[in-house]
């Protein structure tokens, strides 16, 4: 269609926006579909999304319509049909995991209700700012009228870094790399699981055929690589994070190719014997614009235990937020 899609991004002026941004503009997210851009950002941050709306201005992008600043979530949300959530509250020095929920469930609560009030009908979302799927869980029970499914969370970047991973171990391309996942939070109990996954075709078992880095420094390594990105680069994973987030927005509304799966942190509706509701990441196919879960996988006695551990860490945040009544 040639309507334009409005688009809604939190935390424009931060450092994963300013990459974001160009990315949506150009047409990687979408493809041949004209945009609308909503920035929102604090107040004290509005003229450093101005100068980026200035630049985005310059790029002279055929497909963007229209770029707008706000510092008011419900103008910044008012008929969007993708809200990319980038915006929070990151830890600071001595700030312990409930302050952290307690910060963010202050700006994703009203994010939340905003959307629900405001957005288009077929609005979409994903959460990015950390702890991404908490804040997911908070924006989701903010907006009740919302189907719960549109509310997601990034998993995709964890993902990314594993499939990397595994193509440099094999000496092949990344798009040699199939049927991979990762289970559960986006922090260091992230579980990333290749027990079904092929490269070139053949079962990453036997074309890697050694258990032990799989189970072991391929593991950490995947759950560690933002504090890596951070001790080289300075600061935090941004492009990449920028690029999963197109990857999973893409893939979401313009579908999965066949044969292969992804992952995405949605609401849990039980699968894998998940809680209902914690928003964790899962093995997902998108078909029609909607995630659906593969279903029926076979876990390794390895997997169900550290399945069982980020779990276990999803349901501390949830008891923390429940605690401060933002669930
Ligand atoms: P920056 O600190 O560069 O930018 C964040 C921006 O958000 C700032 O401009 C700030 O003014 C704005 N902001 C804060 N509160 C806001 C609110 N209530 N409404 C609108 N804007 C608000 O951080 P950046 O490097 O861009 O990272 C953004 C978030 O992504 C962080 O929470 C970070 O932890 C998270 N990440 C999540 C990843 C994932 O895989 N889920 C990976 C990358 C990244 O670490």
């Amino acid at each position: 269609s040639t309507s334009p899609v409005r688009i809604t991004v939190t935390g424009a002026a931060g450092n994963i926006g300013y990459s974001l941004l160009f990315r949506i503009a150009s047409g990687s997210m979408l493809g041949d579909t004209p945009v609308e851009l909503r920035l929102l950002e604090i107040p004290q941050a509005v003229k450093a999304a101005e100068g980026t709306a200035m630049e985005l201005a310059d790029g002279a992008f055929p497909l963007l319509r229209s770029v707008d600043v706000f510092d008011d979530a419900d103008a910044a949300f008012d008929g969007t049909s993708i809200a990319l959530l980038v915006g929070s509250m990151p830890r600071r020095d001595g700030m312990d995991r409930a302050d952290l929920l307690e910060a963010n469930g202050g700006i994703f609560a009203p994010q939340g209700r905003a959307i629900g009030e405001h957005a288009a009908d077929d609005v979409r979302v994903l959460v990015v700012g950390n702890p991404a799927n908490t804040n997911a869980a908070i924006a989701r029970a903010a907006a009740p009228d919302v189907p719960g499914e549109r509310f997601t969370a990034m998993m995709r970047l964890d993902h990314n870094r594993a499939i990397a991973q595994l193509a440099a171990k094999a000496g092949v391309g990344a798009g040699e790399v199939s049927r991979i996942h990762v289970w559960g939070n986006h922090s260091n109990t992230q579980v990333p699981d290749v027990d079904h996954g092929t490269i070139g075709g053949v079962p990453i078992r036997e074309r890697i055929a050694d258990d032990a880095w799989i189970d072991g420094e391929f593991t950490t390594t995947v759950a560690t690589r933002g504090a890596a990105v951070i001790a080289a680069r300075g600061a935090s994973s941004a492009a990449s994070a920028a690029s999963a987030a197109v990857d999973h927005v893409r893939d979401w509304v313009l579908g999965t190719p066949e044969g292969d799966w992804t992952t995405a942190a949605l609401p849990s509706e039980g699968h894998y014997g998940i809680p209902e509701g914690l928003v964790a990441g899962v093995p997902v196919i998108s078909r029609g614009g909607r995630w659906e879960v593969v279903q029926g996988l076979e876990l390794s006695e390895l997997t169900r235990t550290r399945l069982a551990a980020t779990v276990a860490d999803l349901e501390a945040e949830r008891d923390s937020v429940v605690r401060l009544g933002f669930v």
